[in-house]
């Protein structure tokens, strides 16, 4: 008889779940997958097959970076038609950024790629990592009629499961540690695992899996605040070699409309520098025009970020300057939804 188990791939980056207290300082520090593993013997009891990989010094996740992501994103392609789904570790403080990338990078993905991790341990008695990490297995598992029932990038936590380019940190305390504010939860775990099916996304099954490796993070973020000064302003925008520029501005996208800020954006877009506009409220959207405020905005050619998260819009923007598009169809794209990261 054939053996129709699932195969799912735990790939292992680091973070909390995987840490013990270093004896001499006190503080938290990654070791080694083996003994994670040891650690929850349950696996053994779930109704597929799981096989492990880690990256080769594991790390706490806020030394994340895009190379990481190309690496991750070179064992998805290369395990791809060996197992029916990904289980990704990661510490929570950059999960949010690394699952967006993902997104981008992973075309006409047909998988399901979900993220976890813990606030705490995997060790420690009270641990949240038991529960994130089983749960997450058994949901890149859950197939129909024969192939995955997800085919995206998720985020599994606390008995939440998101899409990955929809989510953000929103505590370093609680174990509910992220929230997707402007798009709704793909599952959720409770006495039965429910899976609102309406909202999972749906890549076009014709086309193969297409693996982007060119991020470009010549690329700034600023968050406005009342007061911000011309002269910090100006030292961003003179990066060498700086391709666009994320604004964080108020509300549904308003910013100041004095003269001095509007005609600097306006000389740098000029120039070829690329301009998004994306609210730092945590939800609600980007409507440039709906206020005078953001009139100007709009009239300048400033990109608009619509409801995206912060994350999603620093990845994105990666991953469309490494296509290497001209201005006038970057922001074309970049206003586009691309993997469900925007409404
Ligand atoms: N600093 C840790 C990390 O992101 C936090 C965590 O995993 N809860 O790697």
């Amino acid at each position: 008889m054939i053996e129709t188990k699932p195969r799912i791939l735990l790939i292992y980056t680091g973070g909390t779940i995987g840490m013990v207290k270093d004896f001499e300082t006190g503080a938290l520090r990654a070791f080694d997958f083996e003994t994670l593993l040891d650690k929850i013997p349950e696996l053994q009891l779930l109704d597929c097959f799981i096989e492990t990989i880690s990256f080769e010094n594991p790390i706490d996740s806020s030394n994340m970076n895009p190379k990481y992501w190309v690496q991750l994103a070179e064992i998805i392609e290369s395990q791809y038609n060996k197992v029916d789904g990904f289980v990704i570790l990661h510490g929570s403080d950059t999960m949010s950024y690394s699952a967006s990338a993902l997104s981008f990078m992973l075309e006409n993905l047909a998988k399901p790629v979900i993220f976890t991790g813990s606030q705490l341990p995997i060790g420690d008695l009270r641990t949240d990592a038991k529960e994130n990490l089983i749960t997450s297995i058994q949901v890149a598992a859950l197939q129909k009629e024969g192939s995955p029932l997800i085919k995206e990038v998720c985020l599994y936590f606390e008995y939440k499961l998101y899409r990955g380019n929809r989510t953000t940190k929103i505590n370093a305390e609680h174990f509910e540690a992220f929230d997707s504010l402007n798009y709704p939860d793909l599952a959720e775990s409770g006495v039965h695992l429910k899976v609102n099916e309406d909202y999972l996304f749906k890549p076009d099954l014709n086309k193969p899996l297409k693996v982007h490796k060119t991020l470009d993070h010549n690329i700034a973020l600023i968050k406005l605040f009342p007061g911000i000064t011309m002269g910090v302003l100006k030292s961003i925008f003179s990066t060498p070699n700086l391709k666009a520029v994320i604004i964080e501005t108020y509300g549904a996208g308003n910013c100041t409309t004095e003269t001095w800020f509007i005609d600097m954006l306006k000389a740098y877009i000029l120039k070829g520098i690329h301009v998004v506009n994306i609210t730092q409220c945590s939800g609600g959207s980007v409507m440039m025009g709906h206020y005078e405020t953001s009139n100007a905005l709009k009239n300048i050619g400033v990109i608009s970020g619509k409801d995206i998260t912060t994350e999603a819009a620093i990845s994105k923007l990666m991953y469309v300057l490494g296509q290497k598009n001209s201005v006038k169809s970057l922001k074309t794209i970049y206003e586009t939804s691309l993997r469900g990261e925007i409404s």
